[in-house]
């Protein structure tokens, strides 16, 4: 599934496969999002693209945000009318000293919610808030329940490293197909 946005800030072409091998093809001026979306493909076995420029000279504000923006909606394409998934995803990650937690519902309503108190303001040159604004993003557009938890820790990269590696698993589980039928009482998943 390929997205490609193109606005006044960014510019991003993503391509998802949720069925893949864990190889990841990332071009963009945020290396610490390099780092957390090459593991995310790893530890949920997706092959992803993504080649992005944008405004960093501005902040990595709006280039984070796209970006996630561009997965949650290729991940909701991906996923077409979810017949036969899983559609509930759950992953506990040690990272060293950290644990992180991913949970999530391919409901078809964006909730997201995440519990982390992450020590550091920046992690080399990247702010630490935008780990939420990055998975806010995914969740919205993706239509799915995420919620994320840092439940102990002391190093923020871990703690965010934590983060993508558990959302990568738990997306992993809750996209297998186990079956031929729409996983909700109601017949219908949007
Ligand atoms: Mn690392």
């Amino acid at each position: 599934m390929t997205v490609r946005r193109v606005t006044g800030e960014t510019n991003v072409e993503l391509s998802l496969s949720l069925y893949g091998t864990g190889r990841a093809d990332l071009d963009f001026p945020v290396p610490f999002l390099r780092h957390m979306l090459h593991l995310f493909a790893v530890h949920g076995r997706f092959d992803l693209t993504v080649h992005a420029t944008g405004d960093v000279d501005v902040d990595d504000h709006h280039l984070v945000e796209d970006i996630g923006l561009s997965l949650g909606r290729a991940i909701h394409q991906a996923l077409g009318d979810k017949r036969g998934i899983r559609r509930y995803g759950e992953r506990h990650t040690p990272m060293d000293e950290t644990l992180a937690r991913a949970v999530i519902d391919l409901s078809g309503r964006p909730a997201f919610v995440m519990v982390a108190d992450i020590p550091d303001q920046r992690i080399g040159t990247f702010p630490t808030e935008l780990t939420r604004e990055f998975f806010k993003s995914v969740a919205n557009e993706a239509r799915m329940a995420l919620h994320l938890a840092v439940l102990y820790g002391e190093n923020s990269h871990h703690m965010v490293e934590g983060l993508f590696k558990a959302m990568g698993a738990a997306l992993a589980m809750a996209v297998e197909v186990i079956g031929d039928r729409v996983p909700s009482s109601k017949g219908v998943l949007e």
